[in-house]
């Protein structure tokens, strides 16, 4: 049994992964979370108060950071400023958490010599066009697009210079794009699921050709446990359930599942350098860790995903009217 620091375990994937910490091991886990806009307590609601401590607070703060490291066996770092969206608007807080906060932890892991896994996305390798059969492997280049992307690439590169020059026990996983329960309606799936529950239509940006590779939440968690349990320190591991379709193509399939005309959307204006296509090759967790997705059917999981939405209004109604006015006021 192990003493988990989670950062960002309020947010979508890290609560997701808490969640699933809970149910498949013996671990304890506490949660250090700032509670932004994007953070929701309700998504831990029910996880039982002797395996889950709720820390109100901030990854910026090294006193608070270098008190609950110094408790742990293992740090797992997800809190970010995670939208692509808010990036091109207001970019400073990006680099404030996910920069200063990453350095931070990795400052307390250090001194602590605490293991230490950071959370990061396939965003940081750029994008592919679409009739290019290559996928993302740890060996891509970095080249990030967006400020969000840039200051994920920026904080793998500090948790490499921290392994490399201090020898911290850190692992690094690059991820694509997740869907799932407790994620926020700004998000481009569960902002078309909201959206047709408002009767609202759903929105494309630019012509929806854009390909991003899908993956389960639980799946990312099932993989971020196997790295904790069996990854090499200093390596990268791509994390992908081979799940590429363009944003049309899912949009249809919200509209069909839930029982609209397959054309009801509208296109809206384009991201600003908006990423034509992610594709992960994930051989290296799979033939060297041994880990393998299990939700393979995209349709029934996003089935579950819409299910989810439909029966916790209460969850997302809060969220939903300053996310519209937000990007009503961009044209989007
Ligand atoms: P999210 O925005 O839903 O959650 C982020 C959480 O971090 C929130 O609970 C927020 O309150 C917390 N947080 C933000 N700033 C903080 C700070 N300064 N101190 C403490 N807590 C703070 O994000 P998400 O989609 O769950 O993403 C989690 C991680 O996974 C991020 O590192 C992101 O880059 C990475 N990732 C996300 C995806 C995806 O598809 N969403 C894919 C690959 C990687
Ligand atoms: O209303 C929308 N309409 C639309 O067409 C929104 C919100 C998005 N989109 C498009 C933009 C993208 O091509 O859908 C795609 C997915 O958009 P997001 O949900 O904003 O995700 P993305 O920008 O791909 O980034 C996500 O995956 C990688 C996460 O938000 C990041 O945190 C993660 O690193």
């Amino acid at each position: 049994m192990s003493k988990l620091l989670v950062t960002g375990g309020a947010g979508f994937i890290g609560s997701n992964f808490v969640h699933h910490v809970v149910e498949h091991t013996d671990h304890r886990v506490t949660v250090l979370d700032a509670l932004t806009y994007a953070g929701n307590r309700a998504s831990l609601a029910g996880l039982p108060e002797d395996r889950v401590a709720f820390v109100h607070g901030d990854i910026t703060d090294a006193a608070l950071v270098d008190e609950l490291t110094a408790r742990a066996d293992a740090v797992v770092h997800y809190a970010a400023e995670s939208h692509n969206d808010n990036s091109l608007h207001s970019p400073r807080s990006f680099l404030d958490t996910n920069i200063v906060g990453t350095y931070t932890l990795l400052e307390a892991a250090r001194k602590h010599e605490t293991r230490f896994h950071h959370i990061s996305t396939d965003e940081v390798y750029g994008d592919l066009e679409l009739d290019d059969p290559a996928r993302f492997t740890d060996t891509t280049p970095y080249n990030p697009s967006s400020p969000y992307s840039s200051t994920k690439a920026g904080s793998d590169l500090l948790v490499r210079a921290w392994v490399r020059s201090f020898g911290v026990q850190a692992t690094i996983s690059n991820c694509s794009n997740n869907y799932g329960p407790y994620q926020h309606v700004e998000k481009f799936i569960p902002r078309q699921i909201t959206n047709i529950i408002r009767g609202l239509r759903p929105k494309l940006y630019g012509a929806g050709e854009n390909v991003r590779d899908w993956i389960h939440a639980n799946d990312h968690s099932s993989a971020v446990l196997t790295i904790l349990e069996k990854g090499r320190t200093g390596e990268t591991y791509l994390i992908g359930a081979d799940g590429e379709r363009n944003n049309r193509d899912v949009v249809e399939l919200i509209l069909e599942e839930m029982g609209q005309p397959r054309d009801a959307y509208d296109h809206v204006t384009d991201r600003a350098g908006h990423d034509l296509r992610y594709a992960i090759d994930s051989t290296k967790l799979r033939t060297e860790l041994g880990w393998t997705p299990r939700f393979a059917d995209f349709e029934s999981g996003l089935a579950a995903t819409i299910q989810w939405y439909r029966d916790n209004e209460s969850w997302w109604a809060p969220s939903k009217g300053r996310t519209e006015a937000f990007y009503a006021s961009k044209g989007q």
